[in-house]
């Protein structure tokens, strides 16, 4: 006999089936007991009277079930299994557990889960986050797929910094100075131009960031995109909006439970504001007496501008175009018409940037040239430059950061729930 998935059951009334899982919940009665098993497709209830057994039973410890399944409209889900043998197969050696995984809240703090993360990944709410975030990536990557865009790996050991600034980690390669990967920026570009045209990687990134917000990771997953032969940046604004349209489509269809679970409800996505950034800090300035810094909105004009653009457009997303040449990074397509500005883009979603992109520099004379009005010396950038020698097609493309939608879509106070392993600045195990 195989084992059946819990998820299976329903249907099969009468049927002898073996199951494996953890103990979730003990109800002990007079004569018996209700234990409820869970496994990775949920929860079910068995009927157990064999009360030596019983008294062994802990929670949390695995098992291994033979039963009988009885359809019973009383039951929890409509069905339960009538436990014939309980074999103990995974024994505990815990005195009490962390915090509760069977209860309605958890009652610990953030650190506290993080310390124990497989333990508290067995509460079904907790679980569910990543249920979400796998089925974002599944749409970020079918979505991509059907537009003809080819998944790639680059490295993530690099010879030189992609985004500039000082937030990279170094790594002693073989006793030379190299860093680890803040995106796969030069890659994906360079990739475009060998010939695969529209390319999107999913892997971690680095972040040497000297501080603990809700929104930073020193690594993080980026799901990062390049497309070849574009016209402008209005062709990655329509890509992504289009995939953000597609994504929620897929979450409604396919993370029904996670989202009820998380108490989430996704609203279909409508066409996405673009509006400028120099006219968002202006209406920030009359509407909310906010000032912005120079060429860009901080984290507070983010969260006012988001609240402006819900109750203008009733949108919980918007672009924010067209940033000065001095806050983007070297690669940036400066904007033909808008002197000092580029072709770039950042995505707001419920208050926080969770996408950065724009058209690129093709050119291999001007990216040489702003290369050293940046201040960086082409010759270190040799293997990226030299790609464009060879006749590099107009491109640009986005990244967005993983845990950061996931966290904005369920509604989390901090990244780190959206984190399996979170590696921030205190916090390197487990
Ligand atoms: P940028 O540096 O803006 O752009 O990063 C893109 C997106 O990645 C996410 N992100 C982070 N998430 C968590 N913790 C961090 N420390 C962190 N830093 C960034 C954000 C952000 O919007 N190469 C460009 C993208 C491009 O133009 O294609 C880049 O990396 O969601």
């Amino acid at each position: 006999m195989t084992r059946t998935f819990i998820s299976e059951i329903k249907g099969l009334d009468r049927k002898e089936v073996i199951l494996k899982g953890w103990i979730h919940k003990i109800k002990s009665f007079k004569d018996f007991a209700f234990v409820m098993l869970r496994d990775k497709t949920g929860v079910v209830q068995l009927i157990v009277e064999d009360e030596d057994l019983l008294k062994e039973l802990k929670l949390e410890m695995s098992v291994e079930v033979k039963g009988r399944v009885e359809e019973n409209t009383k039951a929890p889900g409509g069905v339960e299994v009538k436990a014939d043998k309980i074999t103990i197969i995974g024994k505990s050696y815990y005195e009490l557990l962390p915090f509760s995984i069977n209860g309605r809240d958890i009652n610990a703090s953030l650190e506290k889960q993080l310390d124990y993360r497989t333990i508290s990944l067995r509460r079904l709410d907790r679980r569910a986050v990543f249920r979400v975030q796998e089925e974002i990536i599944e749409a970020f990557r079918t979505y991509l797929k059907n537009n003809k865009f080819s998944e790639i790996h680059t490295p993530k050991i690099i010879a030189t910094e992609t985004e500039g600034g000082s937030e990279v980690f170094t790594v002693n390669y073989f006793g030379r100075r190299t860093f680890l990967a803040q995106s796969p920026q030069f890659y994906k570009q360079m990739m475009v131009g060998a010939g695969f045209e529209r390319v999107f990687e999913i892997g971690h990134a680095y972040r040497a960031e000297l501080h603990n917000t809700w929104r930073h990771l020193n690594e993080y997953v980026s799901l990062d995109v390049e497309m070849g032969f574009i016209e402008d940046e209005n062709d990655l604004m329509d890509l992504e909006e289009g995939f953000v349209k597609y994504l929620f489509k897929h979450l409604n269809n396919t993370c029904k439970k996670e989202l009820e679970m998380c108490g989430v409800n996704l609203a279909k996505v409508d066409d996405i504001p673009r509006i400028n950034l120099l006219e968002a800090q202006e209406i920030l300035l009359k509407e909310y007496g906010k000032k912005s810094p120079v060429g860009n909105i901080d984290a507070e004009g983010e969260a006012l501008f988001s609240q402006y653009v819900k109750e203008k457009y009733n949108s919980d997303f918007v672009f924010l175009t067209k940033y000065p040449a001095s806050k983007r990074p070297v690669y940036t397509m400066p904007d033909d018409k808008l002197e000092g500005m580029t072709k770039s883009f950042d995505l707001i979603y419920k208050g926080l940037e969770i996408t950065t992109g724009g058209q690129r520099i093709h050119d291999y004379e001007m990216l040489k040239d702003n290369m050293i009005k940046f201040g960086c010396n082409p010759d270190d950038f040799d293997y990226y430059l030299e790609s464009f020698k060879y006749g590099m097609p107009p491109h640009g493309g986005f990244a967005i950061g993983l845990e950061r939608i996931t966290m904005k879509i369920l509604d989390l106070d901090n990244i780190r729930e959206a984190t399996l392993l979170p590696r921030d600045i205190n916090r390197v195990t487990p």
